[in-house]
């Protein structure tokens, strides 16, 4: 067990209690600007674990953000970031996502990876990621960042476990290799119009890429990917503001759709 100073103690109960309450903050680099990404990381690992222990949730996967260029670039960063998936952020596409248990989210298409073996090392590859891959299969990522205006810097991402919400599965899976991973298309309506399209190949250049890269920093901290996790390999294209009312539908080449309907 990691024993927290309280300065990490009251950032996590601050993040903590923002996302349990439906309310955005002021990002936390606002009052402590020495903070850095590696004691980001550790926040986000302090957050993980008061949720585990308050919510019962259990750790399911990772995720895998800032991996498109242009949201980099956006950012000013040259780097993606990783967050945790809990159990309790799987929604289904048979039940609507309920609007005001959010502030104000998002939803980005993204490629599911399905783990058949652990994952674990500081040199994976991209053809470990898909040796060690069972299943992948389309899936839709409702960001929701705890900060107001979704306005934060990398250490302020980081530590809200990189905006992570909700995550949305296909229930077509198909193996990694009846399909060309880094090369495939997408586009995400919305009430039935075209909102974006995009292509895996703007996930750091190939999805299972992106997953080496997390696995090689997770490695690095002694950590690993587990046999039967779930890993959101990044967004294909720009997130999208959704509303009571609304369904997004994501369609991906060779691998089928993706819906949600917020209620
Ligand atoms: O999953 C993501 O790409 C989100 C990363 C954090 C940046 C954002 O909230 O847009
Ligand atoms: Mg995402």
């Amino acid at each position: 067990m990691i024993l927290l100073t309280n300065q990490e103690s009251a950032i996590i109960d601050y993040l903590y209690t923002a996302e349990r309450d439906v309310r955005e903050v002021v990002k936390v680099t606002d009052d402590y600007p020495e903070l850095t990404i590696g004691e980001a990381y550790q926040l986000q690992e302090g957050l993980l674990n008061r949720k585990l222990s308050e919510n019962g949730t259990k750790q399911v996967g990772v995720k895998l953000g800032l991996t498109s260029k242009a949201k980099q670039e956006m950012m000013g960063v040259n780097e993606a970031i990783y967050g945790y998936l809990h159990d309790d952020m799987l929604a289904f596409e048979w039940e609507p996502i309920t609007f005001s248990e959010l502030i104000h989210p998002k939803v980005e298409p993204e490629i599911a990876f399905l783990l058949a073996e652990d994952l674990q090392g500081e040199n994976i590859t991209e053809e470990d990621v898909v040796k060690a891959t069972k299943y992948v299969a389309p899936a839709l990522e409702i960001i929701d960042s705890r900060y107001k205006d979704f306005r934060f810097t990398l250490v302020d991402v980081i530590a809200d476990n990189c905006s992570s919400a909700k995550f949305v599965v296909g229930s077509k899976w198909v193996s990694p290799n009846a399909v060309d991973l880094g090369n495939i298309g997408m586009v995400m309506s919305k009430n039935g119009a075209v909102e974006q399209t995009g292509s895996s190949a703007a996930v750091l250049g190939h999805p299972a890429k992106a997953i080496a890269w997390a696995v090689n920093e997770l490695g690095a901290l002694g950590k690993g990917l587990k046999k039967g996790d779930i890993v959101l390999s990044g967004a294909m294209s720009e997130a999208i503001s959704f509303k009571p009312g609304d369904s997004v539908i994501a369609d991906f080449d060779g691998l089928g759709s993706v819906s949600m309907y917020c209620k």
